[in-house]
């Protein structure tokens, strides 16, 4: 199989959702040389893409979009130890979690892999995380960062929820706040009050760091 073909056969088994196909493509695409990267960003994501794009127009239903994702959620386990694969020393704490409301986790979960391959220390929260809980884990654990995933249009509105929250329990301005997920913007990110938004998981490390070093500049010596 060529390089090719074998890009269009992880994208068509990840688009129906043929989980032990994908593994071993997965698998089988590392063998021949192929990066990380390139499995995620020019097969994996694209197909999830395709699913997302099959559900508006009625072709594919929740059951598909579960199996696709699931295939997906498959492949990530065999990409995480080499999208993480890091020497460098930690650089700083970053608390996540998917909003209440919202079950979706692939994308936060790659998010945190990448942070965790940039040498953050990542505190999951999972999905459906309520604003008290968010609190509750900075309280905790006093992270630079927490990072708010919303996927859904409706689960929006949760991150002024939960910025709410933090203003309430007098954590806002102890904790860079970053959000993130398909249907956010940076216009919605300022409109609510963020710190800091990315499109994709390498642009969220980017930021968060840029973010860091801003904060660090400002503290007092
Ligand atoms: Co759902 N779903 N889903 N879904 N689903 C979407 C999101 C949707 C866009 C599909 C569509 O209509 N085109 C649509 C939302 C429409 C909208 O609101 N605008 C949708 C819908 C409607 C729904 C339900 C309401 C369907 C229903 O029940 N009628 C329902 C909601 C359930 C709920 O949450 N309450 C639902 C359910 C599901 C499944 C459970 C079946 C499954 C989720 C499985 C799982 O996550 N464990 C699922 C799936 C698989 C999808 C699609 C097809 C794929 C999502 C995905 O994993 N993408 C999705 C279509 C799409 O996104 N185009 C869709 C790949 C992933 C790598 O990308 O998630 O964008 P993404 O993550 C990126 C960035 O967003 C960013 O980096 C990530 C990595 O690069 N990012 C951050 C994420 N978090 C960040 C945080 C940051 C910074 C960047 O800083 C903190």
């Amino acid at each position: 199989m060529t390089t090719d073909e074998l890009l269009r056969e992880l994208y068509d088994r990840t688009l129906v959702g043929n989980g032990p196909a994908v593994l071993e493509l997965t698998r089988q695409g590392l063998e021949t040389g192929l990066g990380p990267e390139t499995l995620l960003y020019e097969a994996l994501i694209p197909a999830l893409e395709e699913v997302g794009a099959r559900f508006e127009r009625g072709d594919f239903f929740v059951p598909e979009m579960l199996i696709a994702g699931k295939a997906m959620a498959g492949a990530l386990e065999i990409l995480r130890p080499l999208l993480a694969e890091t020497g460098v020393q930690t650089i700083g704490k970053i608390v996540m979690g998917t909003v209440k409301g919202d079950v979706h986790d692939i994308g936060k979960n790659l998010v945190n892999i990448m942070f965790e391959g940039a040498g953050f220390e990542v505190i999951d929260l999972g999905v459906q995380v309520a604003p008290e809980i968010f609190v509750a884990a900075i309280e905790d654990h006093q992270p630079d960062i927490v990072g708010f995933s919303a996927f859904l249009t409706t689960t929006m509105p949760m991150f002024k929820a939960n910025i709410n929250a933090l203003v309430k329990a007098g954590l806002r301005d102890k904790v860079i706040v970053m959000v993130g997920g398909a249907p956010v913007t940076q216009e919605y990110a300022d409109v609510v009050g963020a710190d800091g938004y990315a499109a994709d998981a390498s642009a969220a490390v980017v930021r968060a760091k840029e973010l860091l070093r801003g904060r660090r500049a400002m503290a007092p010596a």
